[in-house]
């Protein structure tokens, strides 16, 4: 299986990453992690993705907050599936993560989660790499199952405590 490149701006992201991490490892998907920053990093940044793809990698998420660039700037110099993950930063509950994460110009796609959204962002990744690998279907799909079972539980809780 090909494995997932995580990268976050800061390890003060680590936070948001550490959900990619927790679903990923769920699913037994093979990833690495690092810190590359669009701005204080980017020679790293650019040469992580420029070699990404050769180096085993089939889609990148990146997670990044304030100006955050690292997802965009990853997805320039790569045609990996690149998955964004805003970050909450100080002001604004992370919406100036946000519209910096999903405006990309035409040509150079992010497929962007919500703020926070690290289980999203590894789902989403899995859903890609499940596209040519059945076993990782299977398990998506049992996850799928097990969600909707839990929710149902949750029903049948509340009309318990309720619906007199
Ligand atoms: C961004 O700036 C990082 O992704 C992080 O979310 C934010 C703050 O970074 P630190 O000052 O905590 O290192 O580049």
């Amino acid at each position: 299986m090909k494995k997932v490149g995580i990268v976050m701006g800061s390890d003060s992201d680590l936070p948001v990453v550490q959900k990619v991490i927790d679903q990923l490892s769920a699913l037994e998907i093979p990833f690495e992690v690092h810190v590359y920053s669009a701005h204080r990093t980017p020679e790293q940044a650019r040469a992580f993705a420029l070699s990404a793809r050769e180096n085993g990698f089939g889609a990148i998420i990146a997670a990044a907050g304030m100006a955050a660039h690292l997802a965009g700037a990853i997805a320039a110099n790569t045609t990996l599936p690149v998955i964004g993950i805003p970050c909450k930063g100080p002001l604004l509950d992370g919406l100036d993560a946000l519209l910096s994460t999903v405006q990309m110009p035409s040509g150079i796609p992010v497929a962007t989660v919500a703020v926070g959204g690290g289980a999203n962002a590894a789902l989403l990744c899995a859903q890609i790499l499940a596209v040519e690998d059945a076993a990782l279907a299977a398990k998506l799909d049992a996850k799928r199952k097990a969600d909707a079972a839990a929710v149902l539980q949750k029903d049948q809780a509340i009309a318990e405590s309720f619906n007199k």
